[in-house]
Order: structure tokens, then sequence, then C-alpha cells
């Protein structure tokens, strides 16, 4: 083995292969960051570091609003006598009219940085704050997208660029409230920023998509026109909607069509593998069964579902149709990977009354069972996944992956899926991370990014250009 060789490799005692646990492998992978070698009982070449503790594939995040990171937390009083995800919309646009370019990057670098230390190796920015703060597009249209590629390319996290259509606030081609002007594009306006960022993307391995924000936002024309222009531009490009978040909106698109939300897309809309139906909450069995069937990924943010009071998933109808599904940190009242897969496994045992209700007949242990699902399908929703591919630690793949700390007190002495159990259900707060590997370059060591201490200081300081006081 050469020098270069040994520059990029890594030995792992145990390794969460996308088959299942391995002992003893070595992964190498190209200057480039993509796995070449992915070798299971092996024995450690002399000169190859070896990880700190079990080597996990890095999570996709699905589904980000990178700027309401700096609200997090910020709305947690009555405001109303009785307070909702509408009550929270409102002061979600108050911090939304504030932020300038200047503090979405700071606000943005600081949460991809908390991403990677939380075990997140990609994020899809599902992007819809476009124009200035008077809702007038910047002299440069594509501002504060290329705002966040440049926080993505600090930080060192891939990122799927996912552009928002926002022209609506109501079914029915409701104009939009002057609290939306800054998200409103015309469908012509928005193939044209597509255009404009597909360079931007390419030379940073970006993959860029489009988001038609929910079917309250974007009319029918809009939607058929955007995909189409969309397809044209890339035919495999990701599309995202946030699509039966609140019963009102079920009950809105009712009114006006006759139909719920997901029955309605699936009949209006090319729906396939590469859309992303982000909470997807509010179906009807019907729905599930058809849904599943498309291909589609289910977008699910468990916590910032809680947090907003949305309802929950029914994930073993989900995956009883052969469902596919990912994790988003979405508003960011928590950036942790195992956390969501944790608050995600505990609704459902809420709702049931029962345990380990997503281990699977394949896979008892529930924390690998998710783990492994939620990489697939995060993979598959970033656009990162051609048809047939696995995602995770194989060969093709980029070198994502995150290394728990064997030497953790909630891990020591655990057998490996043990230690993944227990950094997913019994770890406290501080993640038992030691390192986390993006395209094949280490971005946290000893569970700290080298850019930590300043974009932290970064962060505060834009934070506090967008809070009011109450
Ligand atoms: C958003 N967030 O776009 O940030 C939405 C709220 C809306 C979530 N749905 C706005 N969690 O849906 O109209
Ligand atoms: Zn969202």
């Amino acid at each position: 083995m050469t020098a270069a060789d040994s520059a990029c490799s890594l030995f792992a005692a145990d390794a969460l292969l996308p088959t299942g646990w391995a002992r003893n492998v070595l992964v190498q992978w190209d200057g480039a960051g993509r796995v070449t070698h992915v070798v299971p009982d092996t024995a450690a070449p002399a000169g190859v570091a070896q990880a700190a503790g079990p080597l996990l594939p890095g999570m996709p995040n699905l589904h980000s609003h990178a700027f309401q990171r700096a609200f997090a937390g910020l709305t947690e009083y009555r405001g109303e006598a009785q307070d909702s995800f509408w009550s929270w919309r409102n002061l979600m646009y108050r911090f939304a009219q504030r932020i300038t370019p200047e503090a979405l990057e700071a606000i943005a670098t600081w949460l991809y940085i908390e991403m990677l230390e939380a075990g997140y190796t990609s994020v899809c920015e599902f992007h819809y704050v476009h124009h200035d703060t008077d809702g007038r597009p910047y002299a440069d249209d594509a501002t504060l997208s290329l705002a966040l590629l440049r926080a993505a390319h600090t930080a060192g996290i891939h990122i799927t660029l996912l552009p928002v259509l926002y022209q609506t606030s109501g079914f029915g081609a409701k104009p939009p409230r002057a609290d939306q002007a800054r998200f409103i594009r015309s469908t012509d306006n928005m193939l044209s920023l597509l255009e404009r960022l597909a360079p931007a993307c390419r030379a940073q391995e970006a993959i860029l998509g489009m988001a038609p924000h929910s079917l309250r936002a974007v009319p029918a024309d809009s939607l058929t026109a955007a995909v189409q222009g969309l397809t044209a531009l890339n035919p495999h490009a990701p599309i995202h909607i946030h699509i039966a978040e609140q019963t009102q909106e079920v009950d809105d698109c009712i009114a006006w069509s006759g139909q719920r939300p997901v029955q309605w897309l699936l009949e209006h809309a090319p729906v396939d593998a590469r859309w992303c139906l982000v909470h997807a909450t509010h179906m009807t069995p019907t729905e599930y069964a058809a849904a599943a069937a498309t291909g589609a990924v289910a977008g699910i943010c468990p916590t910032t579902e809680a947090n907003l009071g949305d309802g929950i998933f029914d994930m073993p109808l989900w995956l009883q149709h052969g469902g596919r599904w990912g994790v988003g940190s979405d508003s960011h009242a928590c950036v942790n990977a195992a956390e969501e897969l944790l608050m995600l496994e505990y609704g459902q045992r809420l709702v049931r009354r029962q345990r380990n209700v997503l281990a699977t007949p394949a896979q008892p242990e529930v924390a690998t069972a998710m783990a492994l699902q939620a990489v697939q399908g995060g993979a598959q929703a970033s656009g990162r996944l051609g048809d047939g591919q696995t995602a995770g630690i194989a060969v093709g793949q980029r070198a994502d992956w995150v290394v728990l700390d064997a030497q953790a007190v909630a891990l020591r002495g655990l057998p490996a899926p043990a230690m993944l159990s227990a950094h997913v259900f019994a770890s406290h707060r501080t993640s038992a991370i030691h390192s986390v590997w993006a395209g094949g370059q280490c971005r946290v060591a000893g569970g700290r990014h080298a850019l930590h201490d300043r974009a932290a200081g970064a962060f505060v300081a834009a934070r506090a250009t967008t809070i009011d006081a109450r």
C-alpha cells in the first residue's frame, strides 16, 4: 500500500454498511471524495488510521429552512388564547422580514456546522426568502441562494438547493399577504433563477432541484409549468413540496377542489421517485398506499412536527406499502440526527402503546433499522441516488460517515449495534459523536468542527439583528 492509499483509508472495528453491521472494515476513497473500496473481515493494514468507534453512514437532512435556526427557542410562549402552527407562522414571518444576505450566510454557516457536528453530512435547503426586505428582487436575483451555497461550502456539507416557488396565500389563487412579499416569484422567473444557479451548483457539486412550496402557495397551472421547466433542465432533479401538514390545509383543499392534498397532487402532478412529500402527515389509508407506490420519499421532520403540533405520520402503514422516507430538521428547533430518529420512534410508541415499532423482520435493532432506511430515503430525496443504487457506506457513494466515540460513557464496552441504540435512545443531549467526514474530508474531529468558535460568534451577532424584544 502506498502513502497516498493510506491517506485516503480508514479502518473500523465495526461499521454499519447498507447490508447491516460488519466487523473489521477497511474503507478507502479517492481524491474526489468517492468510496472506492469497502472490505469487511480484513486485517488493519499498517499505517492506516483506526476509527475511534463504530462507523455510521452520514445522515442526509432532507428538509431545512436555514434562517429559522435564528429564532429557535423564541416562539415558546403563549401569544394567543390558543397558539397553533398558524400563530407560529405569523411570528416566523416577522423574523423572515429581517433577514439580510449577510445574516443569512452567518446563520446558515453556523447551522450547517451544527448539522455536521450532529451527524448530518448533507442538507436539502428548501429556500423561499428570495427578495429584499421591501419585497423587491436584489440586483442579483440569486443573492440569497448564493449566500446559502457559500455557507454550505464553508461548512463543508453537501447541499441540495431547492429554490421555492411561492405565489399565493391560499387555495384558489388567493393573492399573497404583504408579509409574504419576499417569497413571491413568477414561474418564468423561477426557471431563470434555476438557469442562473446551475453553474454555481455544479462548481461545488451541489444538487439543484426545485420546491413548489405547497398547494396553498402554488396554483395548478404554475405547478405544471414549473415541473415541466425543471424537467427540461434536468429530468432527474429533485422536487420537494409541503403537502398535508395541518388539518386546516386538508379542509381548505377539500373546499377548493373536493380532494385532499395528497389525493389532488397524485392526480395532477407526475409524482415519482424525484419527489419528496414533506409533512405528508394527514393522509387516508388510500393515500398512504397510492403515495408510497409512486416511489416518492416521505419527508418526516419529527421534532418540528412535534414543536408545531402537526400530528403523527403513520410509519407502519407507510412501510407496509414499501414507502421510502427520510428525516429533516426543518425549523431547527432541534439539530441532531439521532434525536429525530428518537422522536419518530417515540411518536409511534405513544400512539400505538407498543415498543420497537420501527424494527423490521430483517433488522430487529430499531435504531439500526431506522438509520439505514433514513439514509437511503434521504439520499434519494437529495437527488444523490441513481436507480438501483445503495446509499451509505458503499462503493461509488460519497465518503460521508460518522464515527461514534466508543469511549463515551453511554457507549463504552457495548457491542456496536447497542452503541448506536445508546446513541439514539440513551445518550444525553451532548451526542457521542467523535468525528464526521463529508466527501472524504474530516470536518468534525473530537466532536468539533474546525470553524466552530468563529461561526458561533458570527451566528450570535447575526441573530441579534433579526430578533425583536417582545
Ligand atoms: C415554512 N414550515 O415554509 O417555513 C413552513 C411554514 C407554511 C413548515 N411547514 C409556512 N414547517 O407552511 O405556510
Ligand atoms: Zn418546511
